[in-house]
């Protein structure tokens, strides 16, 4: 192992020129274990022969998979992680940096026993120095404590943000560690692992940019010096556009700053996706006989930025309508320990979308994923990893190490990436609040968020600041819940009207409604809409996403709700012009230890693409479809739905062209117009077996291939529920063809998110009896007006299945209900049919139809009319 750190060193070497900043990767070599409560791996003689030999990044974690139960190979542990690994010492004279892009949660380093620091905060570069703790030669052991226990009191995690969140904090040093040796006098390395360098455009007009370079030096040595500091602009082409020499006396051991303004004459803008123009920054030190000691180089885009609270977003003066998604920074199998390849892979998913912005929840992200946004022209939101709690567990209000270390995280964010155009605002945090109502101690977080803010508009007068809000009394509400709303200079209301809300999709008929609202209730305030969705798994589907009650932490989750929240939570919100911005929530499924949803575990089931990115959902097509315009897009729903419960459907595609044309086994069977994207074609009849869909719109093609194996003219459908079911071989499509009435299911199971698994509350189970087929008194459909089902003409027996979920006695939901043809049941109470409350009950009717169309209508007496399922049979 020592062999292999001496062998990089050198090639290191032999690859830089010797009187420049050395920087050394420290990717292989190290040894890691888990679990060790006492400090005994700090010691340079511990024998750590029996560790896991790993590779950094790297985390012991592994959550979120595939399948209704955990993995064997699931790793959830939280708790102490110990990485050891030889080191090398740079040539004599120079300094020893140990440069960590992130450690999680809390990490704590040593140098040959000799601790280094400790760092408290998963999500941000920092540096330690070395120099004084390191021995010549190769003979040195680096340690490094890694703790990403749950912030419980007493936890070395407890005050560190974000104190809880719908997100796995996994562990461990899961980005790049460097090794960097560099001259006494340098650019400083200490600057909250910021870059030393910081540049901004003060003024700009066609003619020309000021640009204002501030670099930090530093001193390390114990004798003054004199440093040249050059400061160069280089357009794309790396020429030179402008330049500055200065001469800095620096004293020993310390730290100063230098302030260069720097004219960049006909500046090329950076202007987002249409031409992400990147200039750099180079600034290079010098000793005073001239040789180059250290440089560093950092991006530059000349852009401005501006959001108004009536006209929306605006990049160099020209509105912008900002439309893009959310990224958590995990993925299958490999939790937060990407390379750059997933990175890459991540932002081509999203460009490819269409996507203009994204937002980077909950927190500082890596540097490679803000590099492929410069170069890209992608609008960031950068975010402050604070999320829910402002307070500990069982702590009134913020406590003042908490207030430091949100603090911390804060400057640490904007320095680190304060050079980057992609970076169009701050956020402080995400769905803070007085969480009293989550069973915490309730907390004022007014003084934390007012705080935060000030520290951001201090460290960057430049750009605005905003914040995710969830849970402040709404229009209408009126409670002590205190309004954060107006702290920070925009806002972003989080809303997932439609799937959290009473637990029917059409609620989301009310998200343009609801956000115009909170519009006009903060005059004066830039409005975005921070978050919106829906769950969907890939392998549940429903027939009908009107049949029943969403199951928005839990399961099944069909993947044609979230398409259907996406269709039309976007037609409503395209045309506010005040909303300045809206981001989908979420680019891709993330794992959550408080989510067993959908068909997955550990995972939060909104994204457009599936944990693993192998698989795009519907939703992302919808999306390619509403923004794309460079390209034509016609995308065919269902694909993963194979085998059709009903023969009679309506056929969807999302499609960027005005209408599109649909073959199904060669038929032709027309065109229709696509109207905010999406093309339906209705009551599609598919041929009994193998269904060939093919779908055209200009010159792109798309298909599918169905199955339709059910009875030639039968059929059966489970009322009020988004899910089918097989009995006794019989298979029962989800409710379909109604009008009138809400969907219900029997027992209703509620989970508590952001509570531990295992927290969930079900309610004593009920069963319905008297009967073979218990899953056909599963749900039921109550306020039932008609089914009005296509079928071919001829001669039918139409059998309803019912139950009294809730009256104690007869006489309290009495309807009549009449069959095409004629037939007509009278006085229907199912109480008094099934000899009491929860006893199954049917009846049947004969049906005949000459149109088409068989109906079924229930006309109320007393109560509401209410079905569980239906069998219509040709005779
Ligand atoms: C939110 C949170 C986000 C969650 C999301 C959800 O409002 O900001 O962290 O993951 O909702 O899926 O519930």
């Amino acid at each position: 192992m020592r062999w292999i750190a001496t062998i990089s060193v050198l090639a290191l070497a032999a690859a830089m020129p010797a009187e420049a900043r050395e920087t050394q990767a420290l990717a292989d070599g190290w040894s890691f274990d888990f679990g060790i409560a006492d400090e005994s791996p700090v010691q340079p003689g511990f024998d750590d022969k029996g560790w896991a030999k790993v590779a950094v990044p790297h985390t012991w974690n592994r959550l979120g998979n595939p399948g209704m139960a955990r993995d064997a190979t699931i790793d959830a542990d939280r708790g102490m992680g110990w990485y050891r690994r030889p080191l090398c010492a740079p040539a004599a004279g120079k300094r020893s940096f140990l440069e960590f892009d992130a450690a999680s949660i809390v990490a704590d380093v040593w140098l040959n026993g000799v601790k280094l620091g400790r760092h408290e905060g998963a999500f941000s570069r920092f540096r330690l120095d070395a120099t004084a703790a390191m021995r010549p030669g190769c003979d040195n052991v680096l340690a490094v404590r890694t703790d990403n226990s749950k912030p419980d009191p007493g936890s070395a995690t407890w005050h560190v943000v974000p104190l809880s969140g719908d997100f796995m904090m996994f562990g461990g040093l899961y980005r790049p560690v460097t090794q960097i040796a560099v001259d006494p006098v340098h650019i400083d390395l200490m600057d909250h692992g910021g870059p030393g360098v910081y540049g901004h455009v003060a003024a700009l007009d066609a003619a020309g940019a000021e640009v204002v370079v501030r670099t930090r030096l530093a001193n390390d040595g114990a004798k003054a010096a004199e440093a040249r500091l050059r400061v160069t602009i280089l357009d794309a082409d790396g020429k030179a556009v402008a330049r500055s020499d200065r001469k800095m006396p620096l004293a020993a051991d310390t730290v100063a700053s230098d302030e260069t303004r720097l004219r960049v004459a006909d500046p090329h803008r950076w202007d987002g996706l249409a031409d992400p123009y990147l200039y750099r920054i180079l600034a290079e030190v010098r000793d005073a006989k001239g040789r180059l000691i250290d440089r560093v180089e950092q991006p530059l885009g000349i852009r401005t930025i501006a959001i108004d609270a009536e006209k929306g977003f605006f990049l160099n003066g020209k509105p912008l309508k900002l439309h893009g998604v959310s990224r958590h920074q995990d993925r299958y199998a490999k939790g937060w320990a990407l390379d750059q390849a997933d990175h890459e892979e991540d932002m081509k998913l999203i460009r490819d979308l269409g996507a203009n912005t994204v937002r980077l929840s909950h927190y500082n992200q890596a540097t490679p994923f803000y590099d492929l946004a410069d170069s890209t022209g992608m609008i960031l939101w950068a975010e402050l990893g604070l999320v829910n709690q402002t307070a500990p567990k069982g702590v009134k209000d913020t406590p003042p190490e908490m207030l430091a270390n949100a603090q911390m995280q804060l400057t640490e964010l904007i320095r680190q990436n304060y050079n980057h155009p992609s970076v169009a605002m701050w956020s402080i945090g995400n769905e803070v609040t007085n969480w009293s109502w989550k069973g915490l101690t309730p907390s004022n977080p007014r003084p934390l968020m007012e705080a935060l803010n000030a520290l951001a508009k201090r460290e960057d007068p430049t750009r605005p600041t905003t914040m995710a809000t969830c849970c402040e009394p709404l229009p209408g509400e009126d409670d002590d819940r205190p309004i954060l709303t107006g702290i920070a200079d925009t806002v972003g209301f989080n809303r997932y009207i439609g799937w959290y809300g009473k637990g029917y999709v059409d609620e989301v008929e009310d998200l343009a409604a609801h956000l115009t609202e909170l519009h006009r209730k903060f005059p004066g305030l830039p409005v975005s809409l921070g978050e919106y969705g829906g769950g969907g798994a890939l392998s549940q589907h429903t027939d009908n996403v009107h049949g029943g009650k969403v199951m928005n932490v839990s399961r099944p989750q069909p993947e044609e709700i979230e398409s259907y929240i996406h269709e039309r939570s976007w037609a409503q919100i395209k045309g506010l012009e005040w909303l300045y911005g809206a981001w989908v929530w979420q680019m891709f499924d993330a794992a959550s230890e408080v989510r067993e949803e959908g068909d997955t575990t550990d995972v939060n089931t909104k994204g457009l693409v599936s944990f693993d990115r192998k698989v795009k959902k519907d939703a992302y097509y919808f999306y390619q479809a509403a923004w794309r315009t460079d390209v034509p897009v016609l995308h065919l729903t269902g694909k993963r739905y194979t085998d059709r419960a009903y023969r009679s459907i309506d056929v969807r595609a999302y499609s960027n062209q005005p209408r599109a044309r649909l073959s199904v086994n060669g038929r032709d069977i027309g065109w229709t117009n696509c109207i905010d994207a999406v093309c339906v074609w209705k009551s599609v009849r598919l041929d009994a077996g193998a269904n060939n869909l093919v779908a055209e719109a200009g010159s792109v093609r798309d298909s599918a291939e169905w199955r339709y194996d059910g009875g030639a003219n039968d059929v059966h459908i489970r009322s009020g529920t988004l899910t089918g079911t097989v009995v006794g071989g019989v298979r029962y499509g989800s409710d379909n063809y109604f009008e009138g009435g809400k969907g219900a299911p029997l027992n209703r199971f509620r989970r508590e998110i952001y509570a531990a698994p295992g927290s969930e509350k079900q309610d004593p189970v009920l069963q319905v009896t008297g009967t073979d087929a218990p899953a056909l008194y599963e749900n039921y459909r109550s306020g039932i007006a008609a089914y009005r089902v296509p079928v071919a003409n001829g001669s039918y027996r139409v059998t309803l299945h019912l139950f009294e979920p809730a009256e104690d006695t007869a006489g309290k939901r009495v309807f009549d209900v009449a069959v095409s043809g004629g037939a007509t049941r009278r006085g229907v109470d199912p109480f008094a049919l099934g000899k009491g409350k929860l006893k199954a009950a049917t009846i049947v009717l004969p049906a005949s139809v000459s149109d088409g169309m068989l109906t079924i209508d229930f006309a109320k007496r007393v109560g509401e009319p209410i079905v569980s399922a239906v069998d219509i049979v040709a005779d």
